[in-house]
């Protein structure tokens, strides 16, 4: 006999509305169609993904970094689908995401031959598959990152191009930032008058590259990823005080929120390239000193090591103009996005943003999404479960409301028209 009662009711509830609620993805590596080539997109970008060229590499130790990277694209998504999906059962997170982007898309995912999936898949045009895309993975918009200093993505945004209004601008700060006074170069050469002294004229113009740029891209937020190590106060360093005296500043001016994203080691493994980085713990008393010196401006904050989680949130429940975001990166997987979802409504109520995609590869959007809804569905339906326990049952209303809270980007979006 089934003893299983099957799904709570709010199971039920929250999948069916939660499928017909749009998300904005506030953070991702997608680019507006009109960027052309720097939109990466198809089975053979999917499979080339940097958390699989990590996965196959360890499937396959005889097999060097640089010996794969030497391959043309085609031949790495090929050893790719061959040794995580044909010669292994592709159990890891983004080995699962493929298949179900694939399910999605009407492909079997059980095909083993990638020719005959690559032969399904063709034929689209990117508007095309743009269109589709964002449908079947319930987005409205996303929000790119977007680096001026990157010169073929600078040329295009120079040339102009009709802007698809469902991809969003964020001015990334790293390249400026992070490795300073290479920045101050960059910028000279942009015609900013910058030195690598951080003497106030260059404080100066370093604050109008950000708003030129932000201007131009009609910026969301503006974002910088982090090695673990960040101080402040430091006055002594150049990166701590380009992000009180410069960013800060112009995210102020624009109204905006500036995104600080901790806990990064560049390039701990530097011959996998984007897979080379890992995870370092952060001080996330830096957070609330940050957010206690400057309270009229909002920083949104998501953290890379699963043990600075629980700290943000308390964080968060001190400075409301601290607001986390997004399972990032490592934390981007079923055990982990459980356990801080449960983490953050428990602490923060709805006063966050429970996820963002980091896509890269537009197809990656039908994934993250589809996963990211169940998982984060089911808690969220615990939860409601725990309230109607208490005697306090939500409303189909109440759960609609609830989602669009939590996901329509209105925290992040107020400035981007
Ligand atoms: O700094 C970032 O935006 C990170 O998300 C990326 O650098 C990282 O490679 C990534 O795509 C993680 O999902
Ligand atoms: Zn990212």
């Amino acid at each position: 006999m089934n003893c299983d009662p099957g799904p709570k009711p709010p199971v039920l509830a929250v999948a069916r509305i939660f499928g017909r609620t749009p998300v904005v993805d506030i953070h991702t590596h997608l680019f507006d169609p009109g960027l052309g080539p720097l939109l990466l997109w198809g089975i053979d970008e999917l499979l080339t993904y940097h958390y699989l060229v990590a996965e196959v590499l360890r499937a396959r130790p005889d097999l060097s970094a640089a010996d794969f990277w030497r391959m043309a694209k085609p031949a790495q998504a090929e050893l790719i689908w061959a040794e995580l999906f044909v010669r292994r059962t592709p159990v890891s997170e983004a080995c699962r995401g493929v298949l179900t982007v694939l399910q999605a898309l009407g492909v079997d995912p059980g095909e083993r031959k990638l020719a005959v999936i690559r032969r399904a898949l063709s034929g689209q045009t990117v508007r095309g598959y743009t269109d589709r895309v964002l449908q079947l993975a319930g987005v409205s918009r996303v929000v790119m990152t977007n680096d001026p200093l990157h010169a073929a993505e600078r040329a295009a945004w120079e040339r102009g191009f009709e802007r698809d209004p469902r991809f969003l601008g964020a001015l990334r700060l790293d390249s400026a930032f992070n490795a300073w006074p290479r920045g101050a170069a960059d910028l000279k050469a942009l015609g900013y008058d910058a030195d690598s002294s951080l003497s106030g004229r260059t404080l100066a113009e370093v604050r109008r590259y950000l708003l030129d740029w932000c201007r131009r891209l009609e910026a969301c937020y503006l974002a910088i990823s982090l090695e673990p190590g960040l101080r402040f106060p430091d006055p002594e360093s150049s990166l701590t005080t380009l992000l009180v005296k410069a960013a800060i500043p112009a995210a102020r001016e624009r109204g905006i929120p500036l995104a600080l994203m901790l806990g990064v080691r560049k390039a701990a493994n530097p011959a996998l390239g984007d897979a080379g980085d890992s995870v370092g713990e952060a001080d996330v008393a830096v957070l609330e000193r940050l957010a206690a010196a400057h309270p009229d401006v909002t920083f949104l904050v998501t953290l890379l090591a699963r043990e600075n989680q629980h700290g943000l949130c308390v964080a968060a429940r001190k400075f409301s103009n601290l607001l986390p975001f997004g399972c990032w990166w490592f934390l981007n997987n079923p055990s982990l996005i459980r356990e801080l979802t449960a983490m953050r409504l428990e602490l923060l109520g709805l006063s966050f943003i429970p996820q963002h995609s980091d896509s890269r590869v537009l197809d990656q959007l039908i994934y993250k999404w589809t996963h990211s809804r169940a998982l984060i569905g089911a808690v969220l339906a615990d939860k409601y479960a725990d309230l109607a326990a208490a005697g306090r049952p939500v409303s189909e209303a109440d759960i609609a409301r609830d989602l669009a809270e939590l996901f329509d980007g209105r925290r992040v979006l107020k400035a981007a028209g």
